[in-house]
């Protein structure tokens, strides 16, 4: 009885004490430290797919409600189920679709956030970095990094869709967000297209370069380019258990990744392939390009299975247990936070069950 009385006081007395502390702005912090200090990460993303399929239709009624021009972009955000009105794929990454129709005008800015864009269909539209032109095909990466003026443009007779990764979330929660439209619709033409490639793409450097940026000064790495090397190194790799043939798209006056923010891989899993169970703290957004399969995501009763085929967009978020089968030759895009994590010295992987 002595004792109930005594452990009523001090679960009143401590109330007490929290709504009083509460009125100054502040809290125990005994009553979060189990939920700040998980054994291991919990994260608020989750798993998911986007169905390129399911989504072209709604993408393309866009284009009768709004034009780019009035859009500035006409882009459907891709957001996380668990990041509802949110933008945000995962915890650091923004990913959506943008439409441009034949004759449109994307009008040209440049912002603090670095971007990227993965062609997903239809050809001759274009974006410009700083005046240099780099004409879209299927599968092409563009980016358009920290403080580049860019706009897009479209000669040709299709719709083109491409997706758009930003560290947009990253850099919100950091407040380092600047934004500026420029006067014109587009910046004035400058270096001819292909001028970035040929310049840094091609194993030489100009002698005398001083990088005036964390970001790799290729604009595009193309599709055609890059399959054909993971193609050619098919025929004679061993292939990775977790990974298949995974490479980086890199920076080549650093040899580090291609982006600041946003780290970028092309994945090729040979036919019947079956990766490893693999864990990493990067949040990933997949893109498939070719090929099919299914990603199995999480463990026991909480395993997902994502069946995938070209298009298709797919989140894995940090530290998911996760692996891959293929039922074709499968490419696969990637994007995550792993560049910056690794900066801070937190990026962590785990192979297998151990
Ligand atoms: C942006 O500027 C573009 O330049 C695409 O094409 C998507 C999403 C959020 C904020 C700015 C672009 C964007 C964006």
């Amino acid at each position: 009885m002595a004792r109930a009385a005594q452990t009523k006081d001090i679960d009143s007395q401590r109330q007490d004490y929290k709504d009083r502390l509460r009125k100054l702005g502040i809290s125990p912090l005994w009553d979060q430290y189990r939920d700040l200090l998980s054994i291991e990460p919990q994260i608020t993303s989750v798993p998911h797919i986007w169905k390129y399929d399911e989504l072209r239709g709604i993408l393309m009624e866009s284009g009768d409600l709004i034009s780019a021009q009035e859009a500035q972009r006409r882009v459907l955000m891709l957001e996380n189920p668990a990041f509802q009105d949110q933008c945000k794929a995962t915890e650091t990454l923004f990913t959506g679709l943008q439409l441009i129709l034949p004759g449109e005008i994307a009008p040209a800015h440049r912002h603090t956030p670095n971007a990227l864009r993965l062609i997903l269909e239809g050809d001759g539209a274009y974006t410009s970095v700083n005046g240099e032109k780099t004409v879209m095909h299927y599968g092409d990466y563009i980016i358009t990094p920290n403080w580049c003026w860019h706009d897009h443009g479209h000669e040709g007779t299709e719709p083109v869709v491409w997706q758009d990764i930003l560290d947009l979330p990253l850099l919100k929660s950091i407040g380092t967000i600047f934004y500026e439209s420029y006067p014109d619709e587009q910046f004035p033409e400058g270096p001819p297209p292909g001028d970035s490639l040929h310049r840094y793409g091609s194993n030489m450097l100009p002698v005398g370069l001083q990088p005036d940026n964390l970001n790799s000064p290729i604009f595009c790495y193309p599709y055609e380019k890059s399959r054909e090397t993971m193609e050619a190194l098919s025929a004679n790799s061993e292939l990775d258990p977790y990974h298949g043939i995974k490479m980086e798209f890199i920076d080549p006056t650093t040899g580090g990744p291609a982006m600041s923010s946003i780290s970028t891989f092309l994945i090729r899993m040979p036919q019947g392939f079956k990766t490893e169970r693999y864990q990493t703290t990067e949040g990933a957004i997949f893109t498939c390009l070719e090929g099919k399969g299914r990603v199995v995501i999480g463990s026991g009763d909480a395993e997902q299975i994502i069946e995938f085929s070209p298009r298709d967009i797919f989140v894995v978020p940090c530290w998911y247990p996760h692996r891959f089968e293929v039922d074709e030759n499968t490419y696969i895009f990637e994007g995550t936070d792993k560049v910056v994590q690794s900066k801070l010295g937190l990026w962590r992987e785990r192979r297998g069950n151990t």
